[in-house]
C-alpha cells in the first residue's frame, strides 16, 4: 500500500504546483521535475518490478492513472499559457497586422508542357486529332511493322532500351519506345482513312547525351492518309506549322533522308537563333538545327495495315519537341530541360 499512497501524493503536490505556474518557462520546468525521467513518479513505475505481485497491481495502476492525469494538466496548462501569452502580445501591440503576408509560392508549367499545347494546337487548327500511345512498346510497332525486321541494319539509327516480357510461352521483345512511330501503326490499324492524327509523347534512346540529345524527351508524330495525298501536302503543313510557331522571318530547309518506313525520305531543319546561322556549340557549327524527320507513307506500311497504296497515299513526321524552345528561345543545351534547376525552369 505505500508505494500507491506515495504515488497518490506526488500526483497532488505536482498539481498544486501546477497552478501556480505562470510562464512556459516555468511549466517545462515543473514537466522535468514531475514528468520526467528523474520524477518520483517515473522513479516509482521503475521500482514496480521489485514489488509483491498484489502491491505490484495496486500500485502499477495508481501510478500509470497518475501518469495519465498528469500528462493531461499539463497539456491544458500549455494550451491556457499559449493564450494568454497571445494575448497579452495583441494588447501590447507587439503583433504588427498591417505587415504583408508572406508570397504564395506558385507552381508553372514545364516549358515542355508549354510548347507540347502549343504544338498541338497548332496542328488541331490544321485539322489534326491529337491521340496517345504506349510507352512500353512491342518491338513489333517500334520496328517491325515499320519496315525494320530484327536484322535490319536500320536499327542502328536507334539505340534501344529493351525491357522483354517474359512468361510460360517464352521472351517477347518489348522496349522503351524510340520514336512516336508505332503509332502510325497502331492508329492505323483502328481506323480506315481518311486519317490525321498528331501523337505527342516521350520516347527514349540509350544513347550518350549532348547539347542537342537527351535519353528521354518529346516527339509528336503526325500522320495523314486518304485519296491523292501527295509530299506536296506535307512540305505545305510543315512550312505553314513553322511559320506559326517561328514567324515570318524563320528559315526552314528541307534535305534528302532515310527512315525504312517512308519513301521517299527527308528532315527539316530551322535556322539557328544562338548564333543566326554563323555556326555555333548547339547547331553544331552547320547553322542549321534539324526538329523533324518526314516523309511519304511507305506503300509496304500501309499494306501491312490493309490500307491499298494503289489508292490510298499519306505523310508522316516526327518531330523532336525540346528543341522547338531551343531554337525560339535560344538555349544551347537540352539537358537543361530534366535536370531540374529551378534558376532554368522559373524563366518560363
Ligand atoms: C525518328 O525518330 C523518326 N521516327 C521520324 C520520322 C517519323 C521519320 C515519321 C519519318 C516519318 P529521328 O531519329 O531523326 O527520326 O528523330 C526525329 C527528331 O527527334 C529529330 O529530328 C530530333 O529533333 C529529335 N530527336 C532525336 N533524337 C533525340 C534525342 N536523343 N534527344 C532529343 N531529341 C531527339
Amino acid at each position: 500500500m505505500g508505494l500507491e499512497k506515495s504515488i497518490q501524493g506526488f500526483q497532488q503536490k505536482a498539481l498544486e504546483e501546477l497552478e501556480r505556474v505562470s510562464s512556459l518557462g516555468e511549466l517545462e520546468g515543473w514537466r522535468v521535475r514531475h514528468l520526467g525521467r528523474k520524477s518520483p513518479l517515473t522513479r516509482a513505475l521503475r521500482s514496480l518490478a521489485s514489488l509483491p505481485l498484489e502491491e505490484r497491481r495496486a500500485a502499477g495502476a495508481a501510478a500509470n492513472q497518475a501518469k495519465a492525469a498528469l500528462e493531461s494538466h499539463f497539456h491544458r496548462r500549455a494550451q491556457e499559457l499559449k493564450e494568454a501569452q497571445f494575448r497579452a502580445s495583441l494588447e501590447k501591440g507587439s503583433l504588427d497586422i498591417t505587415l504583408p503576408g508572406r508570397p504564395v509560392v506558385t507552381g508553372r508549367l514545364h516549358p515542355t508542357t508549354r510548347i507540347l499545347r502549343e504544338i498541338c494546337s497548332i496542328f488541331q487548327a490544321m485539322g489534326f486529332q491529337v491521340v496517345e500511345g504506349p510507352e512500353v512498346e512491342w518491338d513489333y510497332y517500334n520496328f517491325e511493322a515499320l519496315n525494320i525486321p530484327a536484322d535490319h541494319p536500320a536499327r542502328d539509327m536507334w539505340a534501344t532500351f529493351w525491357v522483354d516480357y517474359t512468361d510460360e510461352r517464352g521472351r517477347h521483345p518489348m522496349l522503351l519506345r524510340t520514336h512516336t512511330s508505332p503509332n502510325q501503326i497502331r492508329v492505323m490499324e483502328q481506323t480506315r482513312p481518311p486519317v490525321r492524327v498528331i501523337v505527342p509523347g516521350k520516347c527514349y534512346r540509350y544513347e550518350a547525351t549532348d547539347a542537342t540529345h537527351e535519353s528521354m524527351f518529346y516527339q509528336v508524330e503526325g500522320l495523314a492518309v486518304d485519296k491523292g495525298i501527295t509530299l506536296a501536302n506535307l512540305k505545305g503543313t510543315l512550312y505553314e506549322f513553322a511559320r506559326r510557331l517561328f514567324g515570318e522571318d524563320r528559315q526552314a530547309r528541307f534535305r534528302c533522308d532515310y527512315f525504312p518506313f517512308v519513301e521517299p525520305g527527308m528532315e527539316m531543319a530551322i535556322d539557328c537563333l544562338v548564333c543566326r546561322g554563323q555556326g555555333c556549340r548547339l547547331c553544331g557549327g552547320s547553322g542549321w538545327i534539324e526538329i523533324l524527320g518526314a516523309g511519304m507513307v511507305h506503300p509496304d506500311v500501309l499494306r501491312r495495315v490493309d490500307y491499298d497504296p494503289d489508292i490510298y497515299s499519306g505523310f508522316a513526321f516526327g518531330l523532336g519537341v525540346e528543341r522547338i524552345p531551343m531554337l525560339r528561345y535560344g538555349i544551347d543545351d537540352i539537358r537543361l530541360f530534366y535536370s531540374n534547376d529551378l534558376r532554368f525552369l522559373r524563366q518560363f
